[in-house]
């Protein structure tokens, strides 16, 4: 008797976090192509929030690469150097966007134990919500050299 209960509750739940994800649509994915042995890079997109509420990022994660650690940074330039500094969250605002690009807002991955030998890898963005989100990013060459990745 419980098991079309349970079916039921499993079917509303999919389609209630499948109307959330829709709020946010990501575009323009790019994981930096980097040397055999290079320890960290960084991947870019542009987030599009289509909903009317506030989408906060809070966390990135790569399932398929052994990395040591996925945060999201900022870069600026201070005393004319270029600084990054970690983000504990990423604020995508009703109706509209955030753009992270070299220079900028990225999401870097530190301490790569692989080669990139994929052409695209699955990301998931964590929400403040609790909704989880799949994009695919594709590895390209990045040719920006104002990026610094040292830390
Ligand atoms: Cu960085």
């Amino acid at each position: 008797m419980l098991k079309p209960l349970f079916n039921a509750a499993l079917l509303c739940s999919a389609f209630l976090s499948a109307s959330a994800l829709a709020e946010v649509h990501i575009t323009d994915a790019a994981l930096r192509a980097i040397p055999p042995g290079a320890p960290n890079t960084a991947a870019f997109m542009t987030l599009h929030n289509d909903g009317d509420q506030a989408q906060v990022l809070v966390e990135v994660k790569v399932s398929q690469l052994a990395v040591k650690s996925v945060e999201l940074h900022e870069s600026s330039i201070q005393d004319g150097t270029m600084q990054m500094r970690q983000l504990q969250a990423l604020e995508i605002p009703a109706k509209g966007e955030v753009t992270l690009q070299p220079g900028g807002l990225h999401v870097m991955l530190i301490g790569l134990q692989e080669a990139l030998s994929q052409p695209q890898y699955e990301f998931t963005l964590v929400w403040a919500s609790g909704d989880q989100q799949s994009v695919l990013v594709p590895v390209k060459e990045i040719n920006k050299a104002e990026h610094s990745h040292s830390h």
